[in-house]
């Protein structure tokens, strides 16, 4: 904040952070369940400005309305949310179609195969497009601070620099950049990295990514590369390429305060799921999708419950899935897929007191997740590939007993920097199922080492260390440009 005193922020994403719906009796307000609204919410809050999204879940398709824009938090008005609405034509061109059925499998290499068709790729142009239009119409000097937030927005950077070319573009992509070969079947590929290219930073999770992302442009671009400096020159811009691995805030004391204990948490959760005092859980929390490794999970239960079936009947996995994307096939096979698993695993060991697998499939308010994260003896974050992963670090933060286990994919970003979980390849349920057993029966005193300095890590490197290091680096630029043009 302090680096762009009196500079103007707008925060551009497809996921509005707040939904407003009209019930009938009056509006109710949610928080949806994402990763990015998580990570970009509390930054906004401090620095405020304009937060650009589409209006997915408040108010009528194209409809201008009441909900247009709004001051968010309710009742706290920390800054102004512009919503854009989208017909169900777009929605299902841009936001289903070329971003999740191509962009997202073709980015996360978790071989579902990317769907490319022409009719999407136009929606996708067209709706860029028009956010470029919002940032513009929105901006109220002509070197705001643009943060462009996903695989939603790869045109936007190149669109708003033509308007603006005094903007500072941040651009962050939250999800993993793939190596050259994986990328350049995307049939537009140049296009989509001339428009990153308009952005003045690009960040990603992991310098893996950036290193990713520097052989693309290097393979099908003719740009200047300058390894030294991570840049990354093309026609007139130049645009530095680093790396901000994402994190969450980290609960303040009176937030903590405010927490149960956590034998009372794991009390009220063992009573509302039906298991008796002492019964041991794992959860695992996440949105409906293919690339978290839901399945390969309930394998590894699966298998602990066959090589150790001491298990049987005092241990259970409670799965706690937010619906995602449900109007594309490919999410609802998947939502299909784990049912019947859940329901196998549960005939072949359960009876009728005893419930192996525990599937909650509906959104959490973060009051309940948090209890069920003190709840638990383990937390199982098995994504086959994921840019980072907040699950792990939110259960970490609501450990201040330092105990509970986290299993950590060595494909999620979050591996790079929380070594002292279990770490698995989840591909490999013999060593998950292992890891499994091993978080069931490790010493508390080993429990509380790992912990303590997982907790370090992440309160260390919380979501304000992400965004401050963005716009220091902003802010430094913008120096220097100021500096330039006097020269
Ligand atoms: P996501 O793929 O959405 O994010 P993740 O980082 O794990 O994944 O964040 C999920 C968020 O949704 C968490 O805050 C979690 O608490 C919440 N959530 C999950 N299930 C829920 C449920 N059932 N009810 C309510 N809330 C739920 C993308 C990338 C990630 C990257 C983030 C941020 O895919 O790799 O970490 O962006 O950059």
């Amino acid at each position: 904040r302090t680096q762009l005193r009196g500079d103007e922020l707008i925060v551009v994403s497809n996921r509005e952070p707040y939904i407003h719906e009209d019930t009938g009796h009056g509006t109710i307000v949610k928080r949806p369940a994402s990763g990015l609204v998580t990570a970009v919410e509390p930054v906004m809050r401090a620095c405020s400005g304009t937060w650009i999204a589409h209006g997915s879940g408040s108010g009528d398709r194209g409809s201008v309305d009441k909900h247009d824009r709004v001051l968010v938090p309710p009742g706290k008005d920390d800054y102004t949310l512009r919503r854009i609405w989208l017909t169900e034509e777009e929605e299902k061109g841009y936001y289903f179609g070329f971003a999740n059925e191509g962009l997202w499998p073709l980015c996360h290499v978790a071989h579902v195969r990317p769907v490319f068709r022409e009719n999407d790729w136009q929606e996708y142009r067209k709706i860029n497009q028009r956010f470029a239009d919002a940032v513009v119409a929105e901006a109220r000097s002509e070197d705001p601070v643009v943060l462009v937030q996903d695989y939603h927005f790869a045109l936007l950077p190149a669109l708003i620099r033509k308007k603006l070319p005094r903007a500072t573009i941040i651009t962050f992509w939250h999800i993993p950049w793939p190596n050259p070969e994986s990328f350049g079947i995307c049939p537009w590929r140049q296009e989509i990295l001339e428009g990153m290219l308009g952005s003045t930073i690009l960040g990603f999770h992991t310098r893996f990514h950036c290193k990713n992302f520097i052989e693309t442009v290097d393979r099908y671009l003719e740009a200047r590369i300058e390894h030294e400096h991570s840049t990354i020159s093309f026609h007139e811009d130049t645009t530095f390429v680093e790396n901000y691995p994402i994190s969450i805030a980290w609960p303040s004391d009176t937030t903590m305060a405010t927490w149960a204990p956590v034998a009372q948490c794991k009390e009220r959760v063992l009573q509302r799921l039906g298991m008796p005092p002492g019964h041991r859980i794992a959860i695992g929390v996440d949105r409906f999708d293919y690339t978290k490794g839901i399945l390969e999970r309930l394998h590894a239960v699966e298998r602990l419950l066959e090589k150790h079936p001491e298990w049987i009947g005092k241990f259970s996995f409670v799965q706690v899935a937010a619906p995602s994307r449900s109007s594309l096939e490919e999410y609802r096979a998947f939502q299909d897929r784990i049912q019947n698993t859940t329901r196998r695993i549960n005939e072949r060991f359960g009876n009728d007191s005893y419930q192996p697998v525990h599937l909650l499939a509906e959104h959490h308010e973060s009051d309940a997740l948090n209890e069920l994260y003190r709840a638990a003896d383990a937390c199982m974050v098995t994504s086959l590939h994921d840019g980072m992963n907040l699950v792990c670090k939110e259960f970490v933060a609501a450990r201040d007993d330092e105990r509970g286990v986290l299993i950590l994919s060595r494909f999620a970003g979050a591996a790079r920097e929380m070594s002292e979980a279990l770490i698995v390849n989840p591909y490999h349920v013999e060593e998950t199922a292992d890891a499994l057993h091993r978080s069931l029966t490790m010493p508390e005193a080993e429990q509380r080492e790992r912990m303590a300095s997982l907790r370090m890590t992440v309160h260390e490197f919380n979501v304000y260390r992400w965004a401050g290091r963005m716009l220091t680096d902003a802010g430094r630029w913008r120096l220097r440009e100021r500096i330039e043009a006097r020269v």
